[in-house]
């Protein structure tokens, strides 16, 4: 089941959370800033065992205060004109989050939020439809898969565009 949620995806009560984090794994602005603050000093702590992550990869630790007993911090390409293969590391980003969470082995409910479209830049249209085609290729892996949303605007985008993936099916 995807379910598409509008607000703070620091208060879901899911088993996994994904940050949409950069490369150095050491906190940022945006959701990961907001995932830092909530889950606590822990976070960081952990995640210094790791060097770092390649864009499109992504690795996973313990939620600490959170109500999700998991992060996974994913790291998004940034939007160069689409001269990067940005489309398909976009949707490598997914497609790993969704490894990280099967190889857990106790993760049955996850939410993502709009990976690289803040800081990153990556046009809303085309993220939205990377994201949500990725969902739908993983949703019988799952109990529950959560687009998490910060606006109305882009939950407005995800409806339209779930829909319309769906009616192609
Ligand atoms: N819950 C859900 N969505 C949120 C939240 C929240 N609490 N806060 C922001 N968003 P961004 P990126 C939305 O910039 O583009 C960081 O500094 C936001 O509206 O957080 O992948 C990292 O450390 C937007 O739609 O991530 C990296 O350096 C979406 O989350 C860099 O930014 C992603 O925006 C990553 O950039």
């Amino acid at each position: 089941m995807i379910e598409i949620i509008q607000g703070d995806i620091t208060t879901l009560h899911v088993d996994a959370i994904v940050n949409a984090a950069n490369g150095a794994l050491r906190g940022g602005g945006g959701v990961d800033g907001a995932i830092h603050r909530a889950a606590g000093p822990g976070l960081l702590q952990e995640l210094k065992r790791f060097p770092g992550c390649p864009t499109g990869d992504a690795v996973i630790t313990r939620g600490y205060n959170l109500p999700a007993k998991h992060v996974i911090h994913a790291v998004g390409p940034i939007w160069y004109g689409g001269t990067r293969m940005e489309d398909q590391l976009l949707a490598k980003t997914y497609h790993k989050s969704f490894l990280r969470a099967t190889e857990s082995g106790d993760i049955r409910s996850i939410a993502f939020p709009a990976i690289s479209t803040g800081a990153y830049r990556f046009p809303k249209r085309e993220a939205t439809m990377i994201a949500l085609t990725a969902m739908l290729e993983h949703e019988k892996e799952f109990d529950r898969i959560v687009a998490c949303v910060f606006d109305e605007e882009l939950a407005a985008l995800y409806r339209g565009t779930l829909d319309f993936l769906r009616r192609r099916l």
